[in-house]
């Protein structure tokens, strides 16, 4: 088999954050950033229209409902960077609404090309509106974009899909001010984050009836299988989803039903799991409406307008900078 030096480098990176986190003395961890290979792609599309998931949905009517009234308080020829493309669904939305005003240039950023390549097919045919990708971690991709605005022209930028959830509140906070360092007083920023809301339903959300989401936690076991030669038996594996309502957040974990040593000879590695143990994969923070104004005025944003979904509690705000 050919590897690109991409891939090399990535599998090096997967070996060493394999490692990193299950020799972590107490709670082991894997990165929730390598859920995402094409069957865990494949898996989070289906997660997104599962009955208990609401989450897309929300996402989705927000961005349909209030397009319009965001694009009205562009005050000046605009373009747009969305930071991780996903499947490009939600975005048509903002583009279309934008491109009634305005010829578009549309800059999605994401690691995954094959993301990239969706989102193109998705979006290619709006009319007026021009894409070009960044193959790139958020931060570079946007200060890539960032450099490509003409004089006078201000950057619209898209965080949807309540992403922001999956990094602690420090590290998403210390984010939000790095995505605001690349930018200019009056850019904006729409972020998306889903709202706190009752366990049963926070705690379905995240452990579906059919199972998808538990099997897309398990990917993340036969990923390492599949690249690093682990010997993961999936079967002494079992997905869990528990509400933390202290750090008011979702936590998923892969929990040994026996104790068992698992090898990983690419990470050059061999872990031993106790019964009962776990491996903690995601975290998916819940946030209140308020909490989102107080992250931006700390942030160096202000929060111009904020639109919540009735259906399923979710928070779509418009912030801009300062
Ligand atoms: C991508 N992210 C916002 C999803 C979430 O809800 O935290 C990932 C996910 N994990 C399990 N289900 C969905």
């Amino acid at each position: 088999m050919v590897h690109t030096l991409l891939e090399l480098r990535a599998l090096g990176d997967l070996a060493t954050d394999v490692r990193a986190g299950l020799t972590k003395p107490g709670q082991k961890e894997l990165p929730s950033k390598y859920f995402y290979d094409d069957v865990g792609s494949a898996l989070f599309e289906a997660i997104c229209v599962l009955p208990e998931y609401g989450l897309t949905r929300a996402d989705a009517r927000l961005l349909r409902d209030t397009a319009d009234m965001v694009v009205a308080r562009l005050d000046a020829p605009t373009i747009v960077a969305e930071l991780g493309s996903g499947s490009g669904k939600k975005t048509r939305f903002v583009l279309e609404a934008l491109a009634l005003r305005q010829p578009v240039r549309y800059f999605p950023i994401d690691i995954s090309g094959a993301a990239l390549a969706q989102s193109e097919r998705e979006l290619g045919l709006i009319e007026r509106v021009s894409i070009l990708g960044f193959e790139a971690e958020y931060l570079d991709g946007l200060a890539a974009v960032a450099q490509r605005r003409a004089p006078g022209e201000k950057v619209l930028v898209l965080f949807l899909g309540s992403t922001i959830g999956n990094f602690d509140r420090p590290a998403g906070e210390a984010f939000l001010r790095r995505v605001r360092d690349a930018l200019r007083p009056g850019d904006r920023l729409l972020l998306s984050t889903d709202l706190v809301k009752p366990e049963p339903v926070l705690v379905a959300a995240y452990d579906d009836a059919a199972g998808v989401t538990a099997a897309f936690n398990k990917n993340l076991l036969q990923r390492i299988n599949r690249e690093l030669g682990a010997t993961f038996d999936l079967k002494r594996w079992r997905h869990r989803a528990v509400w933390n309502s202290s750090d008011r957040r979702v936590e998923m974990h892969l929990q040994s039903t026996e104790e068992q040593t698992v090898q990983v000879p690419k990470a050059r590695l061999a872990v031993r799991f106790k019964e009962g143990e776990t491996i903690w994969t995601e975290s998916s923070h819940k946030y209140t409406a308020d909490e989102v104004e107080g992250l931006a005025a700390r942030t160096g944003y202000a929060c111009e307008a904020q639109w919540t979904d009735r259906e399923w509690p979710f928070a779509q705000s418009l912030l801009v900078v300062r």
